[in-house]
């Protein structure tokens, strides 16, 4: 079966980055199944029309159940989004591997509360380039599949 990977990526925390996001999404589609694919969408904006129709709590309990389902976890990072940084902490609560991508070339400092969590084993930080984002994924996921 598939690997089912679950896409974060900040939606009310700015879309600033929608093209990357959508970017890493069509790379991770070939390593497995992307649980969250509209998070690349750039129709999907922080104003929020969507979630009036369906509602946060909605939004928030079909979240958790798709990060409970997924194997893995791929954070995009660079843009500071509260519902990144709660995934996140819930996914290392469930005991999840996560790969965080934060873009060094931005002008952001990555949250201590993320970088300083990295353990070396289920949880990774790479500080990547838009050129290297392909090979890094290319790279975990070979890693991934021989575990
Ligand atoms: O705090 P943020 O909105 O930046 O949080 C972004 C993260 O929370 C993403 O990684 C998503 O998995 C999750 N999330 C937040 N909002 C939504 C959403 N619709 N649909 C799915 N996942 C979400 C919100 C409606 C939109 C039109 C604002």
């Amino acid at each position: 079966m598939s690997l089912r990977i679950y896409f974060c990526g900040s939606i009310r925390g700015g879309r600033q980055d929608v093209e990357i996001y959508s970017r890493i999404i069509g790379y991770l589609r070939k390593f497995g199944k992307v649980l969250t694919e509209h998070i690349g969408n750039p129709m999907l904006n922080e104003k929020g029309e969507d979630a009036v129709k369906t509602g946060d709590k909605y939004i928030h309990d079909r979240d958790l159940e798709w990060l409970q389902e997924a194997d893995v976890i791929v954070a995009e990072v660079t843009q500071p989004s509260l519902g990144v940084g709660y995934e996140i902490g819930r996914a290392m609560a469930m005991n999840k591997k996560i790969l965080c991508l934060f873009r060094t070339s931005a002008k952001h400092v990555l949250s201590a509360m993320i970088r300083g969590a990295e353990n070396g084993t289920n949880f990774q930080i790479n500080d990547y380039s838009e050129e290297e984002v392909e090979t890094i994924l290319q790279q975990y996921f070979e890693k991934q599949l021989q575990a």
